[in-house]
């Protein structure tokens, strides 16, 4: 089988974000873009020869025709094994533990994870490393270099690689190995959770809804869930993963998955409601009348993991996004055990997991892990819900009040503004880091601000620094605002706005979360003037 030496021309915006490179559908259809992004990408991969890759996907639009290419291109750059799940499919999680468990070189996971899909949606392509985690920068920086410079790309011409069913193919000498998406990643769970003491639960009465929102979690959460824990069946629902992800927005949180929220908080509310985002590794946790902030839900986690097998000798640390509430810190501290704060994106937890320096990772965007993987892990969270639903054997509500009632709330909420012109966006940041010295000078509103910089990250393992990645502006009262600009999105800039305050142990616990916050929102809006700026009368999400 020859190889085949295509010339082509660089583009010059293929610079991964937050959590690979994302575009629209149409955008990736140019002619060669993919291609030049997979060749850009070996390129920066000393060492591949004779390794095996790992491929998937979340199902959606476009992703056959990726794989495809791929597979001829890994193939045509010397790669020795593809292992592929049946169908493409793959969740995120999923992905990981299949290249940590056959020790794989790499993986190439094709997703825009929470954004939506179809011919005229998002598509995206993320690369993760030998520890099963997302590329950390020197890659990704080394890829976006190479894209600006490339000048051709291999391929072999080779038919089509059947993938629906499972069993071993061969393309231009290179193995093909299609593989089940759920099985090795379903014994994992296993391990790590106490099935049995699930499984009781639900057999005596216990209901749930899990929502897959049409999107990669579908089969492993109806292999999980109804398989192996017995849940009825219809307790997962949008299990089957569509291109278009059924013309919805796979984005788990109270927006997208109004219809959940609704049912947890109605009448006849199950016990216990959750989702996942398009590529598995989101959740969103809701108990009847009681909806779980991601950032509590970490704090949760962390200070109840103990409560599963997998996790019974206690935990060394946690790790939290810096936008991310404070409210697993307090559990660390309480745990006596380290707590890293890190900038957006799972790329920077990647380290402190494989440093053993960390156990539980989260960050507010409805993402939290461990070190079973080396992402986040939607049905994972879920999981461990359960468990400690078994053992503890109280409600959702209850357990977050006992929480509260211990370690104070962190009332919680982000603003987004999606789509804002790109120009205005980076104005809007710009002046408000000009605004710093002054702010941290005087104050505001005859408040004393302990806290105002541009979060810098200095890894602790290797040394390495990430600036510039996102403006907080801090009281001495444990109430903070955080500006950032999100590196996910695909069109125009979107600005998130984290509002956070701190009620001690004793306090009034039970406001509602955007009224306990009104004064900083309206703070947040006097300081970075975004309504007037952005001509929107309030943000286009609420999360
Ligand atoms: C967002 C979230 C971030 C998350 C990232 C990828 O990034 O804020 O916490 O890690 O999405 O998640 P940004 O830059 O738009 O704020 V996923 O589920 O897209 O892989
Ligand atoms: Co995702």
């Amino acid at each position: 089988m020859t190889i085949r030496t295509i010339a082509t021309t660089p583009y010059d915006d293929q610079k991964p974000g937050t959590s690979g490179l994302r575009k629209r559908v149409t955008h990736f259809q140019q002619p060669n873009y993919v291609e030049n992004f997979i060749q850009s990408l070996f390129d920066s991969l000393p060492g591949h020869e004779g390794q095996t890759l790992v491929i998937g996907g979340d199902g959606r639009y476009f992703n056959d025709t990726v794989i495809q290419i791929a597979i001829r291109m890994a193939a045509a750059n010397g790669f020795g094994k593809v292992m592929v799940g049946q169908g493409g499919i793959l969740s995120t999680p999923g992905a990981s533990h299949i290249i940590r468990h056959y020790a794989a070189f790499g993986g190439i996971v094709l997703s825009a994870s929470h954004n939506p899909g179809g011919p005229e949606g998002d598509f995206g392509i993320k690369y993760n490393a030998s520890n099963g985690g997302p590329a950390p920068e020197k890659i990704t920086n080394a890829v976006y270099e190479r894209s600006r410079q490339i000048t051709e790309y291999k391929v072999v011409d080779t038919p089509d690689v059947d993938l629906s069913a499972l069993g071993v193919h061969e393309v231009a000498g290179m193995a093909v190995e299609v593989i089940d998406p759920v099985a090795d990643y379903a014994a994992l769970m296993e391990t790590l959770f106490d099935f049995d003491a699930i499984a009781d639960m639900f057999a005596s009465g216990f209901r749930m809804r899990f929502d897959a929102m049409h999107a990669v979690t579908g089969p492993y959460a109806k292999a999980i869930i109804e398989g192996r824990l017995g849940a009825p069946e219809g307790t997962v629902i949008n299990a089957v993963p569509l291109p278009d992800f059924g013309d919805g927005h796979p984005d788990p949180n109270l927006v997208y998955a109004k219809d959940l929220y609704d049912l947890l908080m109605g009448p006849d509310a199950p016990d216990f409601g959750a989702a996942s985002d398009g590529d598995g590794d989101r959740n969103l946790i809701i108990g009847r009348n009681r909806f779980v902030t991601p950032s509590d839900s970490l704090a949760l986690l962390a200070a109840n993991a103990h409560l599963a097998p997998g996790y019974a000798k206690g935990i060394a640390g946690i790790a939290r996004s810096m936008p991310t509430s404070a409210a697993a810190d307090r559990v660390a501290e309480k745990l006596g055990i380290e707590m890293h704060e890190t900038p957006t994106g799972w790329k920077f937890f990647g380290n402190l997991l494989d440093a053993g320096r960390v156990t539980i990772c989260g960050e507010e965007s409805a993402g939290t892990g461990s070190d079973h993987v080396r992402e986040k892990d939607g049905l994972w969270a879920v999981l461990l819900w359960l468990n400690i639903l078994a053992a503890r054997k109280q409600g959702v509500d209850e357990i977050v009040r006992e929480h509260w009632a211990t370690y104070g709330r962190n009332y919680y909420s982000r603003h987004d503004y999606e789509e804002i012109d790109t120009a205005v966006a980076n104005r809007l940041m710009d002046d408000l880091r000009a605004k710093l010295p002054e702010l941290r000078e005087t104050g505001i509103d005859g408040r004393e601000i302990i806290l105002a910089d541009d979060f810098s990250y200095l890894d602790p393992v290797d040394g390495s620094t990430a600036s510039k990645q996102g403006v907080r502006i801090g009281f001495s009262d444990g109430t903070r605002i955080v500006f950032r600009l999100s590196g996910t999105g695909t069109v125009g800039a979107t600005l998130r706005v984290y509002i956070e305050r701190y009620e001690p142990a004793g306090g009034a616990h039970d406001r509602d979360t955007q009224e306990a916050l009104s004064d900083l929102i309206a703070l947040a809006d006097r300081i970075a003037q975004i309504k007037a700026r952005t001509e929107r009368d309030g943000p286009t999400v609420v999360t």
